[in-house]
């Protein structure tokens, strides 16, 4: 069949073959290892992109709500320009409940003066940062349309209460962004109109309040809310709820009932451990999107 050199000069051949064919499954094999582990990262890439907090560019679309994105699904931060804002406003989105515009979170500093309550200030980058969003923008989006506002609240015991209001409205800076809210539900009590008691109503009700500062007493008392409570808000002689108020973690005692407070829960002497604004149009129904 073949001489034995013959076969010496196949033996040789098939070695250096095998070897080599054995390399280039190595390198393939190598080079796989390093797709897979790219692609792997990519995926944590795109799995952290995706988790609220994220800030979501729409291009050249342009926005009246965090509604008329609700279809993108993703919690996070968007640009909005409401119909009469003459810029575009950043915005943080909750898709996670229905909720489609989360305007505040107000567990903020007492020391900030009318106009940064007018253009906003705060986190506006993490999830769960603080921030006001401006009461310019508050009126911007309250007034283009009938829109509802939801206060979620957590104590200091882990306990969690909601309040609702239809008609939810903010007026301009000339009427110092008079308040004005509707319908009452939830679970938290009406602390914005007061009418859980009588008494209380005509000097804590915030229906029709202007927003008080630090710098600009609009307040019907005859002397200063804001410096009192230390907060920015809609006072009246002064309140039932100061959501704006000084982080003081649970019961406190202070000169003055300055904590966050929403006074039919947990009354003037307890401060919130937490509290959540989000706006939405009255006629947004998640599921019909
Ligand atoms: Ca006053």
């Amino acid at each position: 069949f073949c001489s034995s050199f013959g076969c010496f000069v196949l033996w040789i051949y098939e070695k250096q073959h095998l070897q080599s064919e054995l390399m280039s499954l190595e390198l393939r094999h190598t080079k796989q290892q390093q797709l897979i582990q790219r692609l792997m990262n990519l995926n944590q890439i795109d799995e952290r992109s995706l988790k609220a907090g994220s800030f979501y560019d729409m291009g050249d679309k342009q926005y009246m709500d965090c509604a008329q994105i609700f279809k993108n699904t993703q919690s996070g931060f968007y640009m909005i320009k409401p119909l009469l804002s003459p810029t575009r406003m950043r915005v943080y989105c909750d898709m996670t409940d229905g909720q489609s515009s989360r305007d505040a979170q107000m567990a903020v500093s007492h020391l900030t003066d009318w106009n940064d309550y007018k253009i906003g200030f705060g986190d506006m980058k993490s999830a769960n940062g603080e921030f006001w969003l401006g009461n310019d923008n508050l009126h911007y989006m309250t007034t283009q349309d009938d829109y509802t506002l939801r206060i979620n609240l957590k104590d200091f015991e882990g306990s969690r209460r909601f309040a609702v209001y239809r008609t939810f409205k903010v007026d301009n800076e000339q009427n110092h962004y008079q308040l004005q809210f509707g319908v009452y539900t939830g679970s938290a009590g009406d602390a914005l109109s007061g009418s859980y008691h009588p008494e209380v109503q005509w000097w804590a009700s915030h229906q029709g309040m202007t927003f008080s500062t630090r710098d600009r007493d609009n307040d019907r008392y005859d002397r200063s809310c804001d410096q009192e409570d230390k907060s920015g808000w809609w006072f009246n002689r002064c309140h039932s709820d100061n959501l704006n108020g000084f982080y003081h973690r649970g019961p406190y005692s202070a000169v003055t009932d300055d904590g966050i407070v929403w006074y039919p829960w947990h009354g003037w002497w307890y401060s919130l451990k937490s509290v959540q604004t989000k706006i939405r149009p009255a006629s947004f129904e998640p599921n019909d999107v």
